[in-house]
């Protein structure tokens, strides 16, 4: 049997991680794909019944406060060591289910998921051949072209720590208007127009830095389409999948496992 596709849905706090796995998940459920669903936040407070396997049932970050008197943050740091010692446990859990796709949400604070050795045993765990990151870009950040920078530099931070493919994803891109949302697709398909949407701003010391980080982002190579999705709206979902695919599998597609509706 074909090893499962991955796919890590990362990002900063709030960028809509936990509602657009809903969202691919359903889709994906209505397109006749097998979908694990996988919870890796700990201080996560969506439905448990809309996961397949949820870390909560060995790790809860409120659970963690309570026993040792810690804060919300000091509870994450401490979950996340907690999470890589139970994360044979996980694995096991998610491969008794053989979906063909495996969908992973991680904790909101990003920089605890990034820079935490203790993530990197995680992500090595249940990472096969066939694994991806997804990064949403949170549109509140990307529509700022100092914002989008920065974005795209944690995006390539997150790439070169977990040694995985990486594809950016613009969520919630109902929020943007049609003028703002073809601006910030324009920096992502033409580095030149972000070039010159940093350096239009008020030369301010911040503006040299992004232009600088800019640069750098220049050198690592093309920066890949930032696909636009909406979990509310149901969109772009398609899109998305085929870029996994495309990761995957150099571009085939998976045949359904079973007739969409037959359930
Ligand atoms: N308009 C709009 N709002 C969205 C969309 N997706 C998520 N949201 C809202 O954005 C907020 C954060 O969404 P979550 O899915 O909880 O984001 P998250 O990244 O999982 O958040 P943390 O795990 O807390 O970091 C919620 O209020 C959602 O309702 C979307 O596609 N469109
Ligand atoms: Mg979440």
């Amino acid at each position: 049997m074909e090893e499962p596709g991955t796919v890590y849905f990362t990002g900063t706090a709030g960028a809509g991680k936990s509602t657009l796995v809903r969202a691919f998940a359903d889709w994906m459920k209505s397109a006749g794909y097998d979908v694990t669903v996988v919870n890796l936040d700990p201080g996560s407070e969506t439905a448990p019944d809309s996961v397949d396997v949820d870390i909560r049932e060995w790790v809860r970050l409120t659970d963690l406060m309570d026993e040792y008197g810690l804060g919300p943050n000091g509870a994450q740091v401490a979950a996340a060591d907690m999470i890589a010692l139970k994360i044979f446990e996980v694995k096991q859990a998610v491969q008794e289910l053989k979906g063909d796709y495996v969908l992973i949400d991680t904790p909101g604070q990003i920089e605890l998921f990034a820079f935490r050795e203790a993530s990197k045993a995680i992500v090595d765990a249940l990472s096969g051949d066939r694994s991806v990151l997804a990064f949403l870009f949170d549109p509140a950040l990307a529509r700022t072209p100092s914002g989008f920078v920065s974005l795209l530099m944690l995006s390539a931070t997150l790439e070169f720590r977990f040694r995985l493919p990486i594809v950016n994803v613009l969520a919630k891109s109902d929020v943007l208007t049609p003028e703002q949302l073809a601006e910030v697709s324009g920096w992502s398909d033409e580095p030149g127009r972000l070039y010159d949407a940093v350096t239009r701003d008020v030369p301010t010391p911040d503006v040299q830095l992004s232009t600088e980080l800019f640069r750098a982002i220049e050198t690592m190579g093309p920066l890949g389409a930032l696909l636009p999705t909406s979990a509310k709206e149901g969109t772009g979902l398609e899109p998305f999948y085929q870029s996994c695919q495309r990761v995957f599998g150099g571009g085939e597609d998976l045949e359904p496992s079973h007739t969409p509706g037959a359930e």
